[in-house]
């Protein structure tokens, strides 16, 4: 079968749902949001990682798709844990650059909001650099703008690795930068200058950063020190189901 008609049929039974992955306050410890990280359940092997559907997200029609359906079911969750009084702080929500092109992208992950009676202030956006490749600067900019002005944050996810450049930072209004875990998993000494390089970055314009990848307590501490904010990776946890989230909050108490 090929990754499209798998995700095909996985949308049509129903079968994608979300993990979750807490984000850390490296200066508390304590856990300061989550992403949601797509997941398809397969029938007999059990749960399957994007990667087995990677190509979907590059055909328009699917990944469209896949982020609205990820949408209901991440602002299900958040409806449910905010009924139950369950603080998660922010929870990420990945867009692709295809699911970007659409005009109307803004307004209708707004309207979700509104239907599900989920306030902007509980979400998180995380776009890839690729949005920047794939879509004109001004269309992207009327589209961080309309969800920025609704409450959503925008985080810039993979910084470093793909097309978006210094001056990006300087036109577009992001409250985020995502280190990319190819710079915080095998750090060389030349790994590390960049690191701190977007810290420092971060730290002069004002922009929050994240360490992805943070599997060592020896890595932790470096980005601590350094002055990183938040870190996310094995160390803390791996993505969990959405049933594991109350739970992991309960045991940061
Ligand atoms: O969870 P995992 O490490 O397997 O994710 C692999 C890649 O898939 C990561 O780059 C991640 O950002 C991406 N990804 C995970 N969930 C989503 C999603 O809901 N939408 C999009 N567009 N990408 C996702
Ligand atoms: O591209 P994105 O940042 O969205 O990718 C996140 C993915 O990275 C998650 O889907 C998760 O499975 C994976 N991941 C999370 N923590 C770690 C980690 O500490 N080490 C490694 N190698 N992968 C991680
Ligand atoms: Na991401
Ligand atoms: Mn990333």
């Amino acid at each position: 079968l090929s990754m499209l008609s798998i995700a095909r049929d996985a949308l049509d039974r129903d079968l994608i749902l979300p993990y979750y992955q807490p984000k850390i306050d490296l200066r508390t410890g304590r856990i300061a949001g989550f992403e949601a990280l797509l997941r398809w359940n397969h029938p007999g092997n059990g749960v399957q990682p994007p990667a087995t559907i990677a190509a979907a997200f590059d055909d328009p029609e699917l990944a469209l798709a896949l982020g609205e359906r990820m949408q209901d079911r991440v602002l299900a969750d958040v409806r449910a844990w905010r009924e139950r009084g369950v603080n998660t702080g922010r929870i990420a929500i990945n867009a692709s650059a295809m699911e970007f092109r659409g005009a109307d992208f803004a307004i209708k992950l707004i309207a979700r909001l509104a239907a599900f009676g989920v306030p902007a202030t509980s979400i998180e956006l995380e776009i890839t650099e690729g949005v920047f490749f794939d879509n004109s600067d001004a269309h992207v900019l009327r589209i961080i703008s309309a969800l920025r002005d609704a409450g959503i944050t925008i985080a810039l996810d993979d910084f470093g690795t793909g097309y978006a450049s210094l001056a990006h930072l300087k036109q577009f209004p992001v409250d985020v930068l995502k280190i990319d875990r190819s710079f915080v998993d095998a750090p060389s000494a030349c790994d590390w200058t960049i690191v701190r390089a977007i810290i420092g970055l971060g730290k002069g314009l004002g922009i929050r950063t994240v360490a992805e990848g943070v599997e060592t307590v020896e890595r932790r501490d470096a980005l601590l020190n350094d002055g990183c904010d938040f870190g996310q990776g094995y160390l803390f946890s791996a993505p969990v189901a959405g049933a594991a989230v109350a739970d992991l909050l309960e045991a940061d108490r």
